[in-house]
């Protein structure tokens, strides 16, 4: 297998430290591009090279596609890492890539296509023979339309943007009387927001779990599956914690969903890793809801528990190599807390600024990738995470204790942050019989700021 001779990562943060970690074990030079804003961080330091690509705003630096090609030029990169967020899911990059002659490391431009248009990508899984929730085939036509379909579906319903993703363009409709105002709202945001109005219609599943399966797919046509992992907590569609193996999942369980996440990968021939996110409802029903042709924050979990490089195998496919085809399952139990730079007793408000002091945690089973240090200024210009900690034990309950010690001993100081919601979070009794779904955060009492933790 010839491997990449040097690869440019269009992202920032931990995801570019991250993906530098494993370029560098594999014998990869690596080109850092940042903005203006990003000057001092730890990407720019460590990378064999850097190119700034813009000013602080994202969409004149790391959206710009121009100016990061230009950065390939000029440094003669041979791939090109997108990360998550900013280009990664985006198809005309991976198309810029191809023209200019240098690996996109990911799926096809057609692939993130195919699951870009959520209509699209759940026609292709009815074909599949993956099982969706039941609504409407296709785009609704107009209001009297989804009226008439909800009626053979069944209150509650809920409009979707197809477009969308991440609840953008999401209305729950309850009872028929909503339906005009819910119809009129989700278009307008969905307009808005994705310059496409197209709405369809689903069957509400109350209170799922969010349960999504890691696929890995090669240019030789295997493809197969590393297990669950469990994003139940979220907030505002934000994931705060996920976890694998999924609390709620047995044997019989996953190999049905992994089965199906393959079969999902298959039928769009997937390179690259990817994410097939399902709902899990309370009988045990799961149904297809998205698939993310990216590497995702929380893959770290993943890692975790089958202990395996997953940035490693994205490089490794995208360079031809081929793979065994055979599952992956956990043999650990491992749980991720996403620090952000928030103030959780003030809504989860940004809480951008100089970090003063920064210690992490370290010891046995905890790990911690992190773009930040003592003196660092986080920007307010992007996303708000700045740490990620990953405990792995034996058992779920040893791995919470691991994760409270390792909160505990988190310094932080001159910002805000998440890491006292989690230490609430892990002394929850609900969270800690793992008997939880997408709403526990909703009806989560953080207490008092400050107050005593045993
Ligand atoms: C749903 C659903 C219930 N029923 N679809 C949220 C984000 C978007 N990707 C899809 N989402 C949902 N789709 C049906 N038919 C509930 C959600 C949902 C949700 C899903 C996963 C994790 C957290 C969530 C929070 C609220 C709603």
């Amino acid at each position: 297998m010839k491997l990449f001779k040097k690869v440019l990562i269009a992202n920032r943060g931990e995801i570019a430290l991250r993906i530098l970690r494993t370029c560098r074990e594999m014998g990869i030079k690596t080109v850092a591009v940042y903005s203006t804003a990003d000057r001092e961080s730890l990407h720019v330091r460590f990378a064999d090279e850097a190119v700034c690509i813009g000013p602080a705003s994202s969409a004149l630096s790391y959206l710009n596609m121009q100016h990061i090609m230009a950065a390939v030029e000029i440094t003669d990169a041979d791939a090109v890492h997108p990360g998550y967020g900013f280009l990664a899911e985006n198809a005309e990059f991976a198309e810029l890539c191809n023209e200019y002659g240098v690996k996109f490391i990911g799926p096809t431009a057609d692939m993130i296509r195919s699951m870009g248009d959520k209509i699209t990508a759940k026609e292709t899984m009815i074909k599949a023979g993956v099982p969706v929730v039941p609504g409407s085939d296709g785009l609704l036509k107009d209001v009297k339309h989804g009226l008439k379909l909800a009626e053979g579906i069944g209150y509650p319903v809920i409009l979707k943007a197809t477009a969308g993703g991440g609840g953008k363009g999401m209305r729950i409709v309850w009872k028929p009387e909503e339906f005009q105002k819910s119809w009129d709202s989700a278009r307008q945001e969905a307009g808005a927001s994705f310059g496409n109005d197209g709405i369809y219609i689903e069957k509400f599943i109350e209170e799922p779990r969010h349960i999504e399966i890691q696929i890995a797919g090669d240019q030789h046509g295997h493809v197969c599956h590393l297990s669950e992992r469990d994003c139940s907590i979220q907030r505002r569609h934000q994931k705060l914690v996920e976890e694998a193996p999924s609390p709620f999942l047995d044997d019989e369980l996953r190999k049905k969903m992994g089965d199906a996440a393959i079969k999902a990968g298959k039928s769009i021939n997937y390179e690259g890793v990817g994410t097939v996110e399902f709902l899990v409802d309370k009988h045990r029903n799961f149904y297809f809801m998205e698939m993310n042709t990216r590497i995702q924050v929380e893959h770290t979990v993943t890692e975790e528990v089958i202990d395996y490089d997953l940035i490693k195998e994205q490089i490794k496919i995208a360079c031809g190599f081929e793979m065994s085809g055979l599952n992956y399952y956990p043999t650990m139990h491992a749980i991720e807390c996403r620090i952000n730079a928030e103030d959780p007793y003030r809504d989860f408000r940004p809480s951008p600024g100089k970090i003063i002091s920064f210690h992490s945690s370290k010891g046995h089973g905890v790990r911690v990738d992190t773009h930040v240090y003592a003196g660092y200024s986080i920007p307010p210009y992007y996303d708000s995470m700045i740490a990620k900690v990953i405990c792995r034990a034996q058992t779920r309950e040893e791995c919470i204790a691991k994760m409270k010690r390792a909160l505990d001993e988190f310094i932080i100081e001159g910002v805000k942050t998440t890491v006292p919601f989690h230490q609430k979070l892990m002394r929850d009794p609900v969270f800690i019989s793992g008997d939880f779904n997408t709403s526990f955060i909703d009806n989560f009492d953080l207490g008092e700021e400050g107050e005593e933790l045993d």
